[in-house]
């Protein structure tokens, strides 16, 4: 199975990314954030909990975005080529997690792809992604709140699968097209 992770601040193109490589490679997308507004939009307990971590951009407690994964992972079972994870793991507890889970599928993460790009063009895409997306986390006040917050909780990940020797660091800045190309390099070397 190609189990890979899509990692990166936020606005740093996972979400546009992983959309294009899970045709590719005919992987299932699991977006930790799309579930998240799912489940906002639907009003249920766990979305309205949510909400209050959310909109001020922080991050949801792991328990919740862990019992997701899982539940998640259970109702795919094992007949799929991999999962692509997008916004997930965010955390160094959500990362031991994962392994865990994965671990008890007989399955691994392949490989972290992770996107580098500069915090002035994470702020400009974010607030003008705002503009029509009607996301109450995409102003500029709360991108910079998720940029601290990524900086001090998710960026640690990445060092977390390094002593593993899983990341590969691709340049996110440029068009669409070409940090695919990169991305998909990037696959390829992984074999
Ligand atoms: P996410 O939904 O993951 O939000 P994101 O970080 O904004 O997504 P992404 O980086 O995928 O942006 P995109 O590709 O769309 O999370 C939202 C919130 O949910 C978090 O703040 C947190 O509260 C919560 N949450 C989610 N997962 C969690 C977890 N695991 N643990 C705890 N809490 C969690 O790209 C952004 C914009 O850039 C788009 O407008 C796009 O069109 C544009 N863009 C993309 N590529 C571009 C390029 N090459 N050039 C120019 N623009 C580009």
């Amino acid at each position: 199975m190609l189990n890979l992770i899509l990692f990166g601040p936020p606005g740093s193109g996972k979400g546009t990314q992983a959309a294009i490589l899970k045709n590719k490679y005919q992987l299932i997308h699991i977006s930790t954030g799309d579930l998240l507004r799912e489940e906002l939009a639907a009003g249920t307990t766990l979305g309205v909990e949510a909400r209050k971590y959310m909109d001020q951009g922080l991050l949801v407690p792991d328990e919740v975005v862990i019992g997701m994964i899982a539940s998640k992972l259970d109702e795919k079972g094992s007949a799929i080529n991999g999962v692509i994870f997008d916004g997930f793991p965010r955390t160094v507890a959500q990362a031991a997690a994962l392994d865990q889970l994965l671990e008890e599928r007989n399955s691994c993460i392949a490989s972290v792809l992770a996107l580098t790009v500069g915090e002035e063009e994470l702020v400009k895409r974010l607030v003008n992604r705002g503009l029509t997306s009607g996301r109450a986390d995409d102003n500029e006040e709360t991108v910079r709140k998720r940029i601290i917050e990524y900086n001090a909780k998710t960026k640690p990940v990445a060092d977390y699968y390094r002593q593993f020797g899983k990341v590969a660091e691709v340049a996110g800045e440029g068009s669409i097209n070409e940090i695919n190309a990169a991305l998909l390099a990037a696959i390829d070397a992984v074999g």
